[in-house]
């Protein structure tokens, strides 16, 4: 397997970034990971996402939720070399001083291609989908190329994270109207911008946050990694989308107790080191 040390090795979490973070709700962070990386794993990643895509209908045909990318979750379950993009002990580091917490496991990962001409992606909170505890659980976004605003860049509210709007609504029509009326009516400042190769952003699970259309003849390639804190607990799922997620992510936990199965490893502690 091709090894790049830049997946292990330490990216310095300056404190005004985790103050940023905490104040935004989100942050996005240059020269995570080298041009070398991306590239290799942009191949590996697109051949898996090729393999597991299970959505073939025209994109016209579709609704709102399935324009807007192809979806293949828990990559790592089936592709050692995915497994070990996933696994990097940098991101993993990067996520848990950002939550200031002592050590992060894996919830979930999951690639998210939008494809060319493929639509936006509705305004939503991720954690509307997620039976957890607490609020200590953060996605790290990673464009596999340089994503300009016409590829539809991910984009967040600020400060979102901490006002409580709009966590019962699943992603479609209805999240997409009321929360964009809600980020105006707050006045949230919102602000679309392009992505650099090597630059990714992180935002809590309760960040409100869209992204645009792809308005270009090129897939917009990127995978995700969600981790939540060393030590979450299942909570009493609110809705059947977190009944779900509860039975495929954290198959036979009870509520109260800590999510630490085989499909969520523990990525990275300060607890061990
Ligand atoms: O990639 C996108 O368009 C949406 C991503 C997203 O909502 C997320 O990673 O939480």
């Amino acid at each position: 397997m091709t090894e790049f040390k830049d997946l292990d090795s330490d990216y310095s979490v300056a404190a005004e970034y985790i103050e940023y973070f905490k104040e935004n709700g989100y942050i996005k962070l240059k020269d995570v990971l080298s041009p070398e990386t991306l590239d290799y794993y942009r191949e590996v990643i697109s051949e898996q996402v090729k393999l597991l895509n299970t959505q073939h209908l025209p994109l016209e045909e579709r609704d709102l939720y399935h324009r807007a990318f192809l979806q293949v979750s828990n990559i790592w379950r089936k592709n050692d070399i995915v497994k070990r993009f996933a696994f990097s002990r940098r991101l993993a580091k990067i996520a848990a001083d950002l939550l200031e917490v002592s050590g992060v496991r894996m919830y979930h990962d999951q690639a998210l291609y939008k494809e060319p001409g493929g639509g936006f992606t509705p305004w939503h909170a991720d954690q509307q989908y997620w039976p957890l505890a607490s609020e200590k659980s953060v996605t790290v976004w990673i464009p596999l190329q340089k994503t300009p605003l016409e590829m539809g860049p991910l984009s967040f509210a600020m400060g979102s994270h901490k006002k409580g709007f709009a966590r019962d609504l699943p992603i479609g029509e209805e999240s997409e109207t009321k929360i964009a009326e809600i980020v105006k009516r707050e006045n949230m400042s919102h602000l679309a911008s392009s992505f650099d190769l090597g630059e990714v952003s992180y935002h809590y699970g309760w960040t409100l946050h869209r992204a645009g259309p792809n308005s270009t003849d090129k897939a917009r390639a990127v995978m995700t990694v969600i981790y939540m804190d060393e030590d979450m607990k299942l909570a009493e799922p609110a809705n059947e989308n977190q009944k779900v997620d509860r039975d495929v992510f954290c198959p036979g936990v009870k509520v109260g107790e800590v999510i630490k199965t085989d499909m969520n490893p523990l990525l990275f502690s300060y607890r061990n080191s």
